[in-house]
């Protein structure tokens, strides 16, 4: 943490708001930070009254640290949010979606075909017997019926748990049985770089073990014709065409009034053990903080054509691509694959033939485009972009200068966004007519959300580095981790024994003179690899599950691209060794077991692991070694001859 330390002190480019962009900014009166700062929860009540009330709140919030509620007796509905009152008005004829598939198919939905087919959709998991409070998983490719599905739960009340599509039957099987969702929805396959994925035939090896799930909907990815590479058994009785089920459905569907408590959806996340959390969000105060942060962040306007290239299996893909735009009555772009397929180009093609006015990425794509080279960028007619996003992982100074230029031609505005599945939106970002920009630092928290820096005995420290805190409860804050209450309450909020107020979002970072945040990264084992969370023990539990090893020990490596990539170090049981081959089946092994995003770079094989006396493994020496580091303290060591060992065998296998 040292080293990062050292290099962002010695960045002091400064850049203020261009003034053409902050002249028609929504927001330019940097008095808002000391206004919200006064009331926060009267500015938050504020914030809240934008969004459309069945039963208007009287209550902000309630804070019984940790646990809290915000409007506790007002009742809402998310999909009404996003479509009821769009379709009354002029919106009704706009573009909510934009969709493009990777193949090059295209589809643009209006905010009144969109609500038709949301309705729609919500019949048809009535008529499935989902009830309101039950939960429905997602498994599909980025295609709009992800956004049908999610806000045809959130019209009837039922919870939504979205699962990436990269993830395996195992993470998948899981994740259902965790939360015991009814229905599931999928589609016979996706596309990813040319490549079909079977989402039905992962769907149904999970399916194997799910008692829980009653109905399966399958989207038929080409209209009239299944992916034949992904051709599948549809089951009788429990397994149903989307197609079909829409055909018959009435177009009208009364939003249930949820209270602003209810669950509106658990998305999981890796955590310190190997099993993921599901983090609840409610409905009132998750639209209320996705709603204004799209709004002021992005200084969304109704001209827009914004593109989050996230996908909907992350948090960032539920509050940009979703809920936070949709609500704002924006028009959302939204393209299924790969950036580099079929050329190196298609995200500036994408930019170029859509229009794209706001571009919200992840700083490993950055880099990404680095590499190609400026020529990709320089082919297309990007002048419409006015605002770029940052978000994911921190961003090096040199690509956020590099995507400043090459990209935003040095007019837009970069808002480096920092925030967590945990926080539902975003929490330190610049406001992009306000406040100054300084490449590779987040800025300061955005009106409503109060954070500090503070070493382990909770002082806060005001210049340096140390681990993040966030101070005051805000609305779009995770209300829990679905059936484990304590867990919610041990990971986030122990952190300062005695101090139940204090959020611990598990990253360092550096506060500069001008009360500016650096974030540094993860200071737990959870790994952030191309932008994407995995835990180490995730890997080491999937690992171990492999017949040939005895112990394993995973750990993050700088990457150029990826921020990080997973190394593996590996204790075989007796009466297997060590190969090549072995090497190959146990990253594929993890793959399987996890997703392909969790499969590890490096292996190395290792009689022993460095451990302290009292038996802990001493990750940051085995950090030491995959980074090809000189070693720190090894006085605490059970055996100080295992890493030095293991040092040498990293290095004889690296050259
Ligand atoms: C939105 C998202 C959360 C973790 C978080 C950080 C890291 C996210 C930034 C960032 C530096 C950023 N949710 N992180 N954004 N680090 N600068 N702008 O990514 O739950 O999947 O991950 O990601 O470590 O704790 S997440």
């Amino acid at each position: 943490m040292n080293d990062d330390i050292d290099v962002l002190l010695t960045e002091t480019r400064s850049f203020p708001p261009p003034a053409e962009f902050a002249r028609t900014a929504l927001l330019n009166d940097p008095n808002i930070y000391l206004e919200a700062a006064n009331d926060t929860e009267a500015f938050w009540m504020e914030q809240a009254r934008t969004l459309e009330w069945i039963r208007p709140f009287t209550k902000g919030l309630e804070w019984d640290a940790p646990h809290v509620k915000w409007f506790s007796d007002g009742t809402l509905n998310a999909s009404a949010n996003c479509l009821d009152r769009h379709v009354r008005g002029a919106k009704r004829n706009a573009a909510a979606i934009i969709w493009e598939g990777e193949p090059g198919d295209r589809r643009t939905i209006t905010y009144w075909e969109l609500y038709r087919q949301v309705n729609q959709f919500a019949n048809v998991l009535k008529g499935l017997g989902v009830e309101r409070g039950d939960r429905v998983a997602i498994y599909l490719p980025l295609i709009p019926e992800c956004a049908i599905a999610m806000l045809a739960c959130a019209r009837i009340g039922a919870a939504h748990s979205v699962v990436f599509g990269g993830f395996s039957p195992e993470s998948l099987r899981d994740r259902i049985n965790d939360s015991e969702c009814k229905v599931l929805v999928t589609a016979d396959g996706g596309y990813r770089r040319g490549q079909v994925v079977p989402l039905k035939r992962n769907a149904d090896k999970a399916l194997e073990e799910t008692p829980s799930i009653r109905h399966v909907v399958v989207v038929q990815r080409r209209q009239g014709s299944t992916i034949q590479e992904a051709h599948t058994e549809m089951k009788e009785g429990r397994d149903h065409w989307y197609h079909r089920l829409m055909h018959n459905a009435s177009a009208q569907c009364e939003p249930e009034a949820m209270n602003a408590e209810d669950v509106l959806y658990i998305l999981y996340t890796s955590g310190t053990t190997g099993k993921p959390k599901g983090i609840v969000h409610t409905t009132g105060g998750y639209m209320t903080g996705v709603a204004y942060t799209t709004k002021y962040v992005f200084d969304l306007k109704d001209d827009d054509v914004f593109w989050c290239t996230a996908d909907v299996g992350w948090v960032t893909g539920h509050s940009y691509l979703v809920y936070g735009p949709l609500a704002n009555g924006a028009t959302c772009l939204m393209y299924e694959g790969a950036p580099d397929w079929p050329e190196k180009d298609r995200f500036w093609d994408l930019c170029e033939r859509h229009g794209v006015t706001i571009l919200y990425t992840a700083p490993t794509a950055i880099r990404a485009f680095m590499k190609w080279g400026d020529q990709h960028p320089a082919k297309h007619d990007l002048s419409r972009l006015r605002l770029l996003g940052s978000v994911g992982e921190p961003i090096n100074p040199e690509a956020w200068m590099w995507y400043q230029q090459h990209i935003g031609g040095n007019r837009c505005p970069i808002v480096d966004t920092w925030w967590q599945t945990e926080t539902g939106a975003i929490v330190i970002s610049p406001l992009p007519g306000i406040t100054p920009t300084k490449p590779g630092s987040a800025t300061m928290p955005l009106p409503g959300f109060s954070a500090a820096l503070l070493d382990i005995r909770a002082k806060e420290i005001d210049v340096g580095g140390g681990l993040l805190a966030l101070t005051k409860p805000w609305p779009s804050m995770l209300r829990t981790i679905w059936g484990d209450d304590a867990r919610y309450v041990e990971t986030y909020f122990t952190k300062w024994p005695g101090r139940p107020d204090l959020y611990f979002p598990g990253d360092g970072a550096k506060r500069d003179d001008d009360g500016f945040y650096w974030i540094l990264g993860r200071v737990d084992d959870v790994l952030n690899v191309a932008g994407h969370r995995i835990g180490t023990m995730e890997v080491e539990s999937a690992l171990v599950e492999h017949p040939a090893v005895a112990e394993a020990a995973v750990v993050g490596k700088a990457h150029d691209i990826k921020g990080q990539a997973i190394a593996a170090f590996v204790t075989l049981r007796e009466g297997f060794t060590q190969s090549s081959s072995l090497r190959d089946e146990l990253r594929e092994f993890v793959a399987q077991k996890i997703g392909a995003i969790a499969k590890p770079d490096d292996i190395l094989f290792s009689a022993d692991l460095p451990k302290t006396r009292s038996g802990k493994i001493m990750r940051r020496l085995l950090r030491d070694i995959a980074e090809g580091r000189a070693l720190g303290d090894t006085t605490t060591l059970a055996d100080p001859n295992v890493v030095a060992g293991l040092k040498d065998q990293y290095e004889a296998q690296e050259s």
